[in-house]
Protein backbone atom coordinates (compact mmCIF):
# COMPACT_ATOMS: atom_id res chain seq x y z
CA UNK A 1 0.00 0.00 0.00
CA UNK A 2 1.63 3.81 -0.70
CA UNK A 3 2.19 5.63 2.32
CA UNK A 4 0.21 8.25 3.18
CA UNK A 5 1.70 11.71 1.85
CA UNK A 6 2.44 14.07 4.62
CA UNK A 7 2.20 18.04 3.90
CA UNK A 8 2.41 21.55 6.22
CA UNK A 9 0.66 24.49 5.14
CA UNK A 10 1.89 27.80 6.58
CA UNK A 11 -0.59 30.37 5.92
CA UNK A 12 -3.05 27.75 6.48
CA UNK A 13 -5.95 29.76 7.96
CA UNK A 14 -5.89 32.50 4.94
CA UNK A 15 -7.74 32.04 1.10
CA UNK A 16 -4.85 30.10 -0.43
CA UNK A 17 -4.12 27.85 2.39
CA UNK A 18 -8.26 26.90 3.17
CA UNK A 19 -8.28 26.18 -0.47
CA UNK A 20 -5.11 23.70 -0.75
CA UNK A 21 -5.52 21.77 2.88
CA UNK A 22 -8.95 21.21 1.09
CA UNK A 23 -7.39 20.22 -1.70
CA UNK A 24 -4.44 18.04 -0.55
CA UNK A 25 -7.32 16.44 2.33
CA UNK A 26 -9.30 14.91 -1.03
CA UNK A 27 -5.96 13.49 -2.45
CA UNK A 28 -5.45 11.28 0.53
CA UNK A 29 -2.61 14.03 2.19
CA UNK A 30 -2.56 13.94 6.04
CA UNK A 31 -1.95 17.92 6.57
CA UNK A 32 -0.32 19.69 9.15
CA UNK A 33 -1.12 23.61 9.35
CA UNK A 34 0.26 26.45 11.00
CA UNK A 35 -1.67 28.68 12.50
CA UNK A 36 -1.08 32.26 14.94
CA UNK A 37 -2.18 32.26 18.15
CA UNK A 38 -4.84 35.26 17.67
CA UNK A 39 -7.56 36.92 20.54
CA UNK A 40 -10.04 35.85 18.88
CA UNK A 41 -10.85 32.67 16.48
CA UNK A 42 -9.22 32.90 12.84
CA UNK A 43 -9.78 29.69 11.62
CA UNK A 44 -13.25 30.53 9.59
CA UNK A 45 -11.84 29.27 6.29
CA UNK A 46 -11.10 25.51 7.96
CA UNK A 47 -13.36 25.28 9.92
CA UNK A 48 -15.62 22.89 7.98
CA UNK A 49 -11.89 21.01 7.76
CA UNK A 50 -11.26 20.37 11.12
CA UNK A 51 -12.43 17.29 13.19
CA UNK A 52 -12.53 16.46 16.93
CA UNK A 53 -8.76 16.04 17.50
CA UNK A 54 -9.26 12.98 19.99
CA UNK A 55 -10.90 10.95 16.98
CA UNK A 56 -8.91 8.20 15.44
CA UNK A 57 -7.94 8.67 11.85
CA UNK A 58 -7.62 12.35 12.13
CA UNK A 59 -6.22 14.24 8.98
CA UNK A 60 -5.84 17.52 9.67
CA UNK A 61 -3.71 19.24 12.44
CA UNK A 62 -2.99 22.67 13.58
CA UNK A 63 -0.07 23.83 15.16
CA UNK A 64 0.86 27.35 17.07
CA UNK A 65 3.41 29.14 14.80
CA UNK A 66 4.87 32.21 13.29
CA UNK A 67 7.02 33.21 10.39
CA UNK A 68 9.30 35.31 12.99
CA UNK A 69 10.34 31.87 15.03
CA UNK A 70 13.01 29.98 14.11
CA UNK A 71 12.61 27.57 16.88
CA UNK A 72 9.09 27.17 17.24
CA UNK A 73 9.36 26.27 12.83
CA UNK A 74 12.10 24.00 13.07
CA UNK A 75 10.39 22.28 16.10
CA UNK A 76 6.83 21.80 13.89
CA UNK A 77 8.87 20.38 10.87
CA UNK A 78 10.88 17.79 13.40
CA UNK A 79 7.47 16.75 14.37
CA UNK A 80 5.73 16.37 11.13
CA UNK A 81 8.84 15.22 9.00
CA UNK A 82 6.69 16.53 5.45
CA UNK A 83 7.20 15.58 2.39
CA UNK A 84 5.91 19.20 1.09
CA UNK A 85 5.66 22.15 2.68
CA UNK A 86 3.41 25.10 1.11
CA UNK A 87 5.12 28.32 2.36
CA UNK A 88 1.95 30.73 1.86
CA UNK A 89 2.23 32.20 5.47
CA UNK A 90 2.64 36.20 4.73
CA UNK A 91 1.38 39.36 5.92
CA UNK A 92 0.58 39.64 2.29
CA UNK A 93 -1.27 43.24 1.96
CA UNK A 94 0.58 45.64 -0.46
CA UNK A 95 -0.16 48.90 0.79
CA UNK A 96 -0.16 48.19 4.55
CA UNK A 97 3.71 46.69 3.99
CA UNK A 98 4.11 50.29 3.45
CA UNK A 99 3.28 51.00 7.35
CA UNK A 100 5.13 47.88 8.58
CA UNK A 101 8.31 47.15 5.98
CA UNK A 102 10.61 46.25 9.03
CA UNK A 103 7.67 42.96 9.94
CA UNK A 104 7.21 42.25 6.38
CA UNK A 105 10.76 41.34 5.67
CA UNK A 106 11.26 39.61 8.48
CA UNK A 107 7.89 37.14 8.18
CA UNK A 108 7.88 37.30 4.20
CA UNK A 109 11.57 37.15 3.22
CA UNK A 110 13.33 35.80 6.12
CA UNK A 111 10.72 33.66 7.23
CA UNK A 112 11.14 32.13 3.92
CA UNK A 113 14.90 31.72 4.78
CA UNK A 114 13.70 30.05 8.04
CA UNK A 115 12.00 27.22 6.51
CA UNK A 116 14.84 26.58 4.32
CA UNK A 117 17.31 26.48 6.70
CA UNK A 118 15.07 24.38 9.16
CA UNK A 119 14.86 21.74 6.67
CA UNK A 120 18.93 22.03 5.91
CA UNK A 121 19.24 21.49 9.63
CA UNK A 122 17.25 18.45 10.01
CA UNK A 123 18.82 16.45 7.17
CA UNK A 124 15.43 16.70 5.27
CA UNK A 125 16.91 17.78 2.13
CA UNK A 126 16.44 14.79 -0.09
CA UNK A 127 13.18 14.15 1.39
CA UNK A 128 11.28 17.71 1.76
CA UNK A 129 10.30 19.32 -1.79
CA UNK A 130 9.56 22.98 -0.86
CA UNK A 131 6.62 25.44 -2.49
CA UNK A 132 7.81 29.39 -2.29
CA UNK A 133 4.41 31.64 -2.34
CA UNK A 134 5.57 34.01 -5.10
CA UNK A 135 3.95 36.86 -6.47
CA UNK A 136 3.64 39.04 -9.90
CA UNK A 137 4.41 41.78 -7.32
CA UNK A 138 8.37 41.01 -8.09
CA UNK A 139 7.22 42.32 -12.10
CA UNK A 140 6.39 45.84 -10.47
CA UNK A 141 7.46 48.37 -12.73
CA UNK A 142 6.38 47.23 -16.47
CA UNK A 143 9.89 45.62 -18.13
CA UNK A 144 8.18 43.34 -20.34
CA UNK A 145 4.72 42.55 -21.12
CA UNK A 146 3.54 39.39 -21.13
CA UNK A 147 5.65 38.80 -17.97
CA UNK A 148 7.18 35.53 -17.90
CA UNK A 149 9.93 33.58 -15.97
CA UNK A 150 12.44 35.60 -17.34
CA UNK A 151 11.42 38.55 -17.25
CA UNK A 152 13.51 40.97 -15.17
CA UNK A 153 12.18 41.75 -11.67
CA UNK A 154 11.63 45.92 -10.38
CA UNK A 155 9.66 45.39 -6.89
CA UNK A 156 7.45 48.31 -5.96
CA UNK A 157 6.58 47.79 -2.26
CA UNK A 158 8.20 46.53 0.99
CA UNK A 159 5.71 43.66 0.47
CA UNK A 160 7.39 42.90 -3.02
CA UNK A 161 11.05 43.64 -2.21
CA UNK A 162 10.60 41.10 1.55
CA UNK A 163 9.32 38.72 -1.80
CA UNK A 164 11.71 39.16 -4.28
CA UNK A 165 14.79 37.64 -1.29
CA UNK A 166 12.41 35.15 -0.68
CA UNK A 167 12.35 34.39 -4.35
CA UNK A 168 16.02 33.99 -4.65
CA UNK A 169 16.76 32.70 -1.36
CA UNK A 170 14.61 29.43 -2.27
CA UNK A 171 16.33 29.38 -6.03
CA UNK A 172 19.44 29.45 -4.09
CA UNK A 173 19.03 26.85 -1.31
CA UNK A 174 18.09 24.88 -4.83
CA UNK A 175 21.25 25.03 -6.50
CA UNK A 176 23.11 25.08 -3.16
CA UNK A 177 21.78 22.21 -1.84
CA UNK A 178 20.21 20.16 -4.37
CA UNK A 179 16.88 20.94 -2.58
CA UNK A 180 13.44 20.64 -4.40
CA UNK A 181 12.69 24.43 -3.62
CA UNK A 182 10.25 26.02 -6.40
CA UNK A 183 8.99 29.36 -7.11
CA UNK A 184 5.35 29.68 -7.91
CA UNK A 185 4.89 33.05 -9.53
CA UNK A 186 1.08 33.49 -8.98
CA UNK A 187 -0.56 36.17 -10.89
CA UNK A 188 -3.37 37.57 -8.45
CA UNK A 189 -5.71 35.33 -7.39
CA UNK A 190 -9.26 35.28 -5.88
CA UNK A 191 -12.23 33.93 -4.65
CA UNK A 192 -15.54 34.51 -2.07
CA UNK A 193 -13.15 33.68 0.91
CA UNK A 194 -10.59 36.34 0.05
CA UNK A 195 -9.44 39.04 2.48
CA UNK A 196 -11.95 41.60 2.69
CA UNK A 197 -9.46 44.17 2.37
CA UNK A 198 -7.94 43.24 -1.29
CA UNK A 199 -9.96 45.21 -4.22
CA UNK A 200 -11.90 42.28 -5.55
CA UNK A 201 -13.35 41.47 -2.19
CA UNK A 202 -14.10 45.05 -1.00
CA UNK A 203 -15.87 45.63 -4.69
CA UNK A 204 -17.94 42.41 -4.28
CA UNK A 205 -19.18 42.90 -0.64
CA UNK A 206 -19.42 46.48 -1.05
CA UNK A 207 -21.77 45.91 -4.68
CA UNK A 208 -23.64 43.73 -2.85
CA UNK A 209 -24.51 45.76 0.65
CA UNK A 210 -25.22 49.12 -1.78
CA UNK A 211 -27.45 46.58 -3.93
CA UNK A 212 -29.48 45.82 -0.75
CA UNK A 213 -29.86 49.54 0.57
CA UNK A 214 -27.07 48.33 3.72
CA UNK A 215 -24.02 50.50 2.38
CA UNK A 216 -24.06 54.42 0.63
CA UNK A 217 -20.94 54.05 -1.68
CA UNK A 218 -17.94 52.77 -1.92
CA UNK A 219 -14.36 54.66 -1.74
CA UNK A 220 -11.72 53.25 -3.86
CA UNK A 221 -7.88 54.17 -5.06
CA UNK A 222 -6.71 54.14 -8.48
CA UNK A 223 -9.30 52.58 -10.86
CA UNK A 224 -6.91 52.22 -13.83
CA UNK A 225 -4.40 49.79 -12.43
CA UNK A 226 -4.79 46.30 -14.26
CA UNK A 227 -4.35 42.76 -12.83
CA UNK A 228 -4.01 39.32 -14.67
CA UNK A 229 -7.07 37.88 -12.03
CA UNK A 230 -7.56 34.47 -11.34
CA UNK A 231 -9.61 32.06 -8.94
CA UNK A 232 -7.53 30.76 -6.10
CA UNK A 233 -9.36 27.11 -6.44
CA UNK A 234 -7.75 27.01 -10.26
CA UNK A 235 -4.18 28.06 -8.53
CA UNK A 236 -3.75 25.56 -5.83
CA UNK A 237 -4.09 23.41 -7.68
CA UNK A 238 -1.08 24.41 -9.44
CA UNK A 239 1.19 24.62 -5.94
CA UNK A 240 0.46 21.00 -5.72
CA UNK A 241 1.52 20.27 -9.80
CA UNK A 242 4.89 22.42 -8.91
CA UNK A 243 5.63 20.21 -6.69
CA UNK A 244 5.28 16.97 -9.12
CA UNK A 245 6.89 18.27 -11.38
CA UNK A 246 9.76 15.94 -12.63
CA UNK A 247 12.73 18.48 -11.30
CA UNK A 248 12.43 21.88 -9.00
CA UNK A 249 11.63 25.24 -11.14
CA UNK A 250 10.12 28.13 -10.85
CA UNK A 251 6.56 28.70 -12.65
CA UNK A 252 4.74 31.87 -13.78
CA UNK A 253 0.98 31.16 -13.15
CA UNK A 254 -1.49 33.50 -14.36
CA UNK A 255 -4.48 33.48 -17.23
CA UNK A 256 -3.00 35.64 -20.09
CA UNK A 257 -5.37 38.53 -19.53
CA UNK A 258 -5.47 41.51 -17.83
CA UNK A 259 -8.60 43.63 -16.89
CA UNK A 260 -8.74 47.27 -14.73
CA UNK A 261 -10.03 47.87 -11.37
CA UNK A 262 -12.58 49.84 -13.06
CA UNK A 263 -13.44 46.73 -15.29
CA UNK A 264 -14.38 44.49 -12.22
CA UNK A 265 -16.10 47.10 -10.78
CA UNK A 266 -18.41 47.21 -13.79
CA UNK A 267 -18.80 43.77 -14.08
CA UNK A 268 -19.67 43.45 -10.09
CA UNK A 269 -22.59 46.02 -10.03
CA UNK A 270 -23.64 44.56 -13.66
CA UNK A 271 -24.03 41.07 -11.65
CA UNK A 272 -26.80 43.38 -9.83
CA UNK A 273 -28.18 44.96 -12.69
CA UNK A 274 -27.07 48.03 -12.06
CA UNK A 275 -24.68 49.40 -15.24
CA UNK A 276 -22.10 52.54 -14.40
CA UNK A 277 -21.95 55.58 -15.83
CA UNK A 278 -18.22 57.49 -14.63
CA UNK A 279 -17.49 61.13 -14.30
CA UNK A 280 -14.52 62.93 -13.89
CA UNK A 281 -10.95 61.94 -13.72
CA UNK A 282 -8.24 61.48 -11.29
CA UNK A 283 -9.10 62.21 -7.04
CA UNK A 284 -12.24 63.58 -8.76
CA UNK A 285 -13.51 60.40 -10.73
CA UNK A 286 -17.50 59.32 -9.31
CA UNK A 287 -19.16 56.70 -10.49
CA UNK A 288 -23.00 56.53 -10.46
CA UNK A 289 -25.75 54.71 -11.18
CA UNK A 290 -27.09 54.95 -14.87
CA UNK A 291 -29.72 52.32 -14.74
CA UNK A 292 -31.25 49.71 -12.47
CA UNK A 293 -32.56 46.32 -14.75
CA UNK A 294 -32.74 44.17 -11.78
CA UNK A 295 -36.83 45.12 -9.65
CA UNK A 296 -35.44 43.58 -6.60
CA UNK A 297 -32.77 45.95 -6.06
CA UNK A 298 -34.27 49.53 -5.29
CA UNK A 299 -31.17 51.43 -6.63
CA UNK A 300 -32.48 54.97 -8.24
CA UNK A 301 -30.55 56.28 -11.61
CA UNK A 302 -28.41 58.94 -10.84
CA UNK A 303 -27.27 57.94 -7.14
CA UNK A 304 -23.64 58.25 -6.95
CA UNK A 305 -22.33 55.00 -5.89
CA UNK A 306 -18.43 55.19 -5.86
CA UNK A 307 -16.29 57.96 -5.03
CA UNK A 308 -12.21 58.15 -5.08
CA UNK A 309 -10.37 58.33 -1.87
CA UNK A 310 -6.62 59.01 -2.07
CA UNK A 311 -6.21 57.13 0.99
CA UNK A 312 -5.97 53.88 -1.43
CA UNK A 313 -3.47 55.36 -3.13
CA UNK A 314 0.05 53.38 -2.87
CA UNK A 315 3.23 55.63 -2.62
CA UNK A 316 4.47 53.25 -5.77
CA UNK A 317 2.02 51.55 -7.76
CA UNK A 318 1.98 48.87 -10.06
CA UNK A 319 0.07 49.62 -12.96
CA UNK A 320 0.23 46.82 -15.31
CA UNK A 321 0.42 42.75 -14.74
CA UNK A 322 -0.45 40.31 -17.21
CA UNK A 323 1.24 37.24 -17.19
CA UNK A 324 2.36 34.81 -19.94
CA UNK A 325 1.60 31.08 -18.47
CA UNK A 326 2.90 29.56 -21.55
CA UNK A 327 5.42 27.21 -19.74
CA UNK A 328 3.19 25.97 -17.12
CA UNK A 329 0.40 24.97 -20.02
CA UNK A 330 2.94 23.58 -21.85
CA UNK A 331 4.94 21.45 -19.12
CA UNK A 332 2.35 21.03 -16.28
CA UNK A 333 -1.12 20.81 -17.96
CA UNK A 334 -2.49 24.15 -16.66
CA UNK A 335 -5.58 24.81 -17.39
CA UNK A 336 -7.79 27.19 -15.53
CA UNK A 337 -12.05 26.25 -15.34
CA UNK A 338 -12.74 29.97 -14.21
CA UNK A 339 -12.68 33.20 -16.59
CA UNK A 340 -12.94 36.90 -15.03
CA UNK A 341 -16.95 36.81 -15.38
CA UNK A 342 -16.88 33.36 -13.98
CA UNK A 343 -15.18 34.44 -10.95
CA UNK A 344 -16.74 37.98 -10.52
CA UNK A 345 -19.92 35.79 -10.57
CA UNK A 346 -18.83 33.21 -7.89
CA UNK A 347 -17.64 36.30 -5.55
CA UNK A 348 -21.23 38.16 -5.81
CA UNK A 349 -23.08 34.95 -5.49
CA UNK A 350 -21.58 34.09 -2.86
CA UNK A 351 -21.64 37.75 -1.35
CA UNK A 352 -25.37 38.45 -1.44
CA UNK A 353 -25.90 35.36 0.13
CA UNK A 354 -24.17 36.60 3.11
CA UNK A 355 -26.13 40.34 3.19
CA UNK A 356 -29.33 38.38 2.61
CA UNK A 357 -28.12 36.29 5.98
CA UNK A 358 -27.00 39.38 7.61
CA UNK A 359 -30.26 41.02 6.98
CA UNK A 360 -32.27 37.73 7.87
CA UNK A 361 -30.97 37.78 11.08
CA UNK A 362 -31.00 41.46 11.62
CA UNK A 363 -34.82 41.49 11.01
CA UNK A 364 -34.89 38.93 13.72
CA UNK A 365 -33.19 41.19 16.03
CA UNK A 366 -29.27 40.05 15.72
CA UNK A 367 -26.45 41.31 13.61
CA UNK A 368 -23.44 40.29 12.30
CA UNK A 369 -20.39 42.43 13.48
CA UNK A 370 -17.69 41.61 11.38
CA UNK A 371 -18.54 42.27 8.14
CA UNK A 372 -20.77 45.46 8.90
CA UNK A 373 -19.09 47.04 11.60
CA UNK A 374 -22.79 47.79 13.67
P1 LIG B 1 -3.83 35.70 3.01
O1 LIG B 1 -3.47 37.07 3.45
O2 LIG B 1 -5.26 35.34 2.80
O3 LIG B 1 -3.21 34.63 4.04
C1 LIG B 1 -1.95 34.80 4.62
C2 LIG B 1 -1.75 33.74 5.67
O4 LIG B 1 -0.47 33.95 6.30
C3 LIG B 1 -2.78 33.77 6.81
O5 LIG B 1 -3.02 32.45 7.23
C4 LIG B 1 -2.05 34.54 7.91
O6 LIG B 1 -2.51 34.26 9.20
C5 LIG B 1 -0.65 33.97 7.71
N1 LIG B 1 0.40 34.79 8.32
C6 LIG B 1 0.66 36.10 8.15
N2 LIG B 1 1.74 36.47 8.86
C7 LIG B 1 2.17 35.37 9.52
C8 LIG B 1 3.21 35.11 10.43
N3 LIG B 1 4.05 36.06 10.83
N4 LIG B 1 3.37 33.87 10.90
C9 LIG B 1 2.51 32.87 10.54
N5 LIG B 1 1.49 33.05 9.68
C10 LIG B 1 1.32 34.29 9.18
O7 LIG B 1 -2.99 35.42 1.67
P2 LIG B 1 -3.35 34.48 0.41
O8 LIG B 1 -3.90 33.22 0.90
O9 LIG B 1 -4.08 35.29 -0.58
O10 LIG B 1 -1.89 34.24 -0.19
C11 LIG B 1 -1.08 33.15 0.22
C12 LIG B 1 0.37 33.46 -0.11
O11 LIG B 1 0.52 33.66 -1.52
C13 LIG B 1 0.93 34.72 0.55
O12 LIG B 1 2.29 34.47 0.82
C14 LIG B 1 0.82 35.78 -0.55
O13 LIG B 1 1.79 36.77 -0.34
C15 LIG B 1 1.08 34.95 -1.78
N6 LIG B 1 0.46 35.40 -3.00
C16 LIG B 1 -0.90 35.63 -3.06
C17 LIG B 1 -1.50 35.97 -4.24
C18 LIG B 1 -2.97 36.25 -4.33
O14 LIG B 1 -3.39 36.86 -5.32
N7 LIG B 1 -3.78 35.79 -3.38
C19 LIG B 1 -0.71 36.09 -5.49
C20 LIG B 1 0.69 35.77 -5.33
C21 LIG B 1 1.24 35.43 -4.14
P3 LIG B 1 -3.81 35.01 9.81
O15 LIG B 1 -5.00 34.32 9.24
O16 LIG B 1 -3.63 34.79 11.26
O17 LIG B 1 -3.72 36.45 9.40
P1 LIG C 1 -2.47 43.64 -5.06
O1 LIG C 1 -4.00 43.46 -4.64
O2 LIG C 1 -1.88 44.86 -4.52
O3 LIG C 1 -2.41 43.43 -6.55
O4 LIG C 1 -1.80 42.40 -4.29
P2 LIG C 1 -5.10 44.54 -4.17
O5 LIG C 1 -6.41 43.88 -4.41
O6 LIG C 1 -4.80 45.05 -2.81
O7 LIG C 1 -4.90 45.75 -5.20
C1 LIG C 1 -5.10 45.60 -6.60
C2 LIG C 1 -5.12 46.96 -7.26
O8 LIG C 1 -6.32 47.65 -6.88
C3 LIG C 1 -5.98 49.00 -6.59
N1 LIG C 1 -7.00 49.56 -5.68
C4 LIG C 1 -7.25 49.17 -4.42
N2 LIG C 1 -6.69 48.17 -3.68
C5 LIG C 1 -7.18 47.98 -2.43
N3 LIG C 1 -6.68 46.97 -1.69
N4 LIG C 1 -8.18 48.76 -1.90
C6 LIG C 1 -8.75 49.77 -2.60
O9 LIG C 1 -9.63 50.45 -2.11
C7 LIG C 1 -8.27 49.98 -3.94
N5 LIG C 1 -8.61 50.84 -4.93
C8 LIG C 1 -7.84 50.58 -5.96
C9 LIG C 1 -4.60 48.92 -5.97
O10 LIG C 1 -3.97 50.20 -5.98
C10 LIG C 1 -3.96 47.88 -6.87
O11 LIG C 1 -3.44 48.49 -8.01
C11 LIG C 1 -2.41 41.12 -4.28
C12 LIG C 1 -2.04 40.45 -2.93
O12 LIG C 1 -2.76 39.26 -2.82
C13 LIG C 1 -0.55 40.14 -2.89
O13 LIG C 1 -0.26 39.37 -1.72
C14 LIG C 1 -0.18 39.32 -4.13
O14 LIG C 1 1.20 39.04 -4.13
C15 LIG C 1 -0.57 40.08 -5.38
O15 LIG C 1 -1.96 40.33 -5.35
C16 LIG C 1 -0.27 39.28 -6.64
Amino acid sequence: MEKQKVALITGVTGQDGAYLAEFLLNKGYVVHGIKRRASSFNTDRIDHLLSDSHKIDVKFFLHYGDMTDSMNLTKIIQETQPDEIYNLAAMSHVHVSFTTPEYVANADGIGTLRILEAVRFLGLSEKTKIYQASTSELFGKVQETPQKETTPFYPRSPYAVAKLYAYWITKNYREAYNMFACNGILFNHESPIRGETFVTRKITLAVSKIAAGLQDKLYLGNLDAKRDWGHAKDYVKMMWMILQAPKPDDWVIATGNTSSVRDFLILAFRYVGIELEFKGCGVDEKAYVASCSNPKYQVPAGKEVVCIDPAYFRPTEVDFLLGDPAKAEKELGWKRDYSLKELVDDMMKSDLEIVKKHNYLKSGGFVLKSYFGE
